[in-house]
């Protein structure tokens, strides 16, 4: 008797977890029991043991995650040996720093898994590689692949994978949309919230190597002694994982913190300042990853208010960081008040510096010149730097992509930047290549995405928000895959392994993007949104801060057309592209849709290659992609059955209002810009039902300022 209600206790706990509602925690690591039982019982008969070779640190968790993965996958324990079993088949951990993987042969975190005998060896040229391969194998168990007779390698193409988090010290998140920052400084080092642990497992498994744990605009606290004790406790969380730690520096911390009256990058004092506090950093954190600079920029201080250029800065505290294994990344996010044209001012300043930084220094770059747009042309500093190594930074979070409301799926976003070719060594030079260092043969690259973590459980708020943290890492991992490739893997992961649902999932992550873009900035609008918290439309903004703060300032809309001409006879920023860029964005007869009202200023009655005019076309954008967000609603509907129901609930919710703003944005911009056009809306669609005055108040209504 007892042991019968014993057994239905054990089958009651086995099966509890499908029962309850799926909270988002686990992410795309769920390790749900395998539920075909034909493809489980392979799986078994293929890891009856793991063994490991070696008592390295990032080796043996690679152990562990796949010990962990098994038993949910398989639903039974699988045992850790010192080495192979020679009558069972199993799984092999080996680290071989020759080890035949694809990729440079400089490159530290290869892996291959291969077919054996008997048993699968993953194979890495370090601990890490290991760890990636786990990853990868699980990866093919997860999403219902054979296991049998592999045979893959991969290597990272891109070598500093890098999340930049801007959380700040009181637990606030700038631009985060997920609850507050999951560092908790109140309570390191003492205790280490369990969810560090999870955050770098989830980072490990995308291959995210390199963490800036706090925000650019930065406080000077994080390099204080009692700061760096609790950073500390957090690098010592994610070195099992092959996480490295950066900080953030607050330019100006030799005047704030170390009592000096002046930060110039040339003084004397300063440079000992920072040496000394780089080797105490390091004495604390041997494996300390190195500096992420935000300076002269926004407000910040930096080396410009001493006269000095942003080179004399970096390189200075690249000398500090001396022989210790650091990098510096230093922002090209620059625009100074009262510039011609905001795009130009980051090219502007850094061009001239090509060839100035120390070899330890990269410039980092965001994707587009003004800032995170819904679509932005790459970056003309892309290219134009030969010399030096420049890391591409994206924003996962979504500060002007409708925070955590909106569904939008960044790969294809991200991948649009890093294919976009900048031709600058002849056709092919892609952003990607510049990245990656192999068009200009660096030894270093870097990515970095603005994270879209915080507290709330499920990380990211919107539960789709998770697919954009994935396919970061799995882009900077490998910029080649598809967005759809990766949307697939994170949606069999993390939703649901049903074929016709996950077919409906990610068609509908692949066009949310343009979707987004369609009902928000339609034809290279950009920089329409609402003031400082950037959300919602306000394209009629006018008064702020500074000009480049307002719509007005990147619309130019008026009685003749609508755009901004930044081609010879305007701000010409155009010309910072390579010519045949020039050439396939100069004429606004050839230039792609996309790209149009970017770089001209087009009249409203101007025919597009749609057969439309341009107030037609910029008009059928906007509520055709309004009424794209009711498809997306059809859609999800569809996939009811096959996905867990408090997710399924959440997401429908979100969807309702993403639909509830779309028109909003649509009514917003067609009633406005109709106010400078005087031309109806096109049939078939219907006049929006309320006034622009109305609309206006929307702001408000949301309580969004
Ligand atoms: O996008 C803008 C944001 C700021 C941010 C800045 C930057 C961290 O609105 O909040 O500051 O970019 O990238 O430095």
């Amino acid at each position: 008797m007892l042991l019968r209600s014993l057994l239905l206790l054990l089958i009651l706990v086995a099966v509890a977890p499908r029962c309850v509602a799926d909270d988002g925690y686990r992410l795309w690591l769920k390790y749900d029991l395998v539920a075909d039982a034909g493809q489980r019982a392979q799986y078994r008969s293929a890891a009856q043991f793991i063994a490991r070779n070696g008592s390295d640190a990032v080796l043996k968790t690679a152990a562990t995650e796949l010990q962990r993965g098994l038993q949910g996958l398989l639903g039974q324990p699988v045992p850790l040996m010192a080495k192979p079993e020679s009558t069972k088949r199993g799984i092999v951990l080996s680290i071989d720093p020759s080890a035949n993987v694809s990729g440079s042969s400089a490159n530290r975190e290869g892996f291959r898994i291969a077919s054996q005998g008997r048993n699968i060896l993953v194979t890495g040229r370090s601990g890490a590689g290991v760890l990636y391969g786990v990853f990868a194998l699980l990866r093919q168990l997860q999403t219902g692949q054979v296991i049998s007779g592999l045979n893959v390698s991969s290597s990272p193409r891109i070598q500093y994978r890098m999340l930049n988090h801007w959380d700040n010290p009181n637990g606030t998140v700038e631009r985060g949309y997920a609850g507050s920052s999951i560092w908790k400084w109140n309570e390191l080092p003492q205790r280490l919230d369990p969810r560090y642990t999870d955050y770098a497992r989830a980072n490990a498994s995308i291959g995210i190597n390199g963490v800036a744990i706090n925000n650019v605009n930065a406080s000077a606290r994080y390099l204080t002694p009692e700061y760096l004790e609790k950073v500390k406790a957090l690098a010592g969380v994610l070195r099992p994982y092959g996480i490295r730690v950066y900080l953030s520096v607050f330019w100006a911390a030799p005047k704030v913190i170390g009592g000096l009256t002046t930060a110039d990058p040339l003084d004397a004092q300063v440079k000992q300042w920072w040496a000394a506090k780089a080797d105490e950093i390091y004495s604390q954190i041997p494996d300390f990853g190195g500096f992420l600079v935000k300076a002269n920029s926004e407000g910040e201080p930096g080396p410009q208010d001493y006269g000095r250029s942003h080179a004399e800065g970096a390189n200075m505290l690249a000398t500090a960081l001396g022989a210790h294994d650091g990098i510096v990344m230093w922002r090209a996010f620059v625009y100074k008040a009262g510039s011609s044209d905001r795009f130009k001012q980051a090219y502007e300043e850094f061009k001239p510096l090509d060839g100035q930084f120390s070899p330890k220094v990269l410039v980092q770059v965001k994707n587009g010149p003004i800032d995170f747009q819904a679509r932005e042309p790459f970056h003309p500093l892309f290219g134009a730097m030969p010399k030096t190594p420049l890391v591409l930074e994206v924003q996962i979070t979504q500060e002007y992509l409708g925070m955590a409301t909106h569904l939008v799926y960044l790969a294809p976003l991200f991948k649009e930047c890093l294919n976009a070719d900048t031709q600058t060594k002849g056709p092919g030079s892609t952003v990607a290549k510049v990245v990656d260092g192999s068009l200009d043969q660096h030894r270093i690259s870097g990515i970095a995405g603005v994270a879209n973590i915080g507290t709330d459980r499920n990380w990211t708020g919107h539960p789709m928000g998770q697919a954009n943290w994935y396919a970061f890492g799995r882009l900077a991992w490998d910029y080649t895959l598809t967005s759809k490739v990766i949307a697939t893997e994170w949606t069999k992961m993390t939703l649901t392994r049903e074929p016709q649902s996950v077919a409906t999932i990610v068609d509908v992550m692949e066009k949310s993007r343009d979707i987004y873009v369609r009902y928000t900035t339609p034809l290279g609008l950009h920089h329409i949104m609402g003031q400082n918290i950037h959300y919602g439309p306000e394209p009629w903004l006018a008064q702020a801060g500074r000009p480049d703060w307002t719509a007005v300032y990147y619309h130019k809309a008026d009685s003749a057309g609508l755009g901004f001409n930044r081609t010879a006879t305007g701000s010409n920023a155009l010309a910072l592209y390579s010519p045949g860029v020039q050439q396939a964005w100069g004429n606004a007869k050839t230039c792609p849709l996309n790209y149009l009202l970017w770089f001209h200023h087009v009249g409203w009655q101007q025919p597009l290659p749609t057969g439309r005019t341009l107030w037609n076309e910029l008009a059928t954008r906007y509520y055709t992609g309004a009424d794209s967000v009711t498809w997306m609603q059809q859609r999800w509907a569809s996939v009811r059955p096959a996905v867990d129901a408090a997710l399924f609930a959440d997401v429908t919710a979100r969807l309702a209002i993403q639909r509830r703003e779309a028109l909003w944005w649509r009514d917003a911009c067609v009633l406005y810009f109709q106010t400078y056009s005087k031309q109806p809306i096109p049939a078939p669609f219907a006049p929006p039902a309320r006034t622009l005055a109305e609309v206006k108040t929307l702001v408000d209504l949301y309580q969004l300022k």
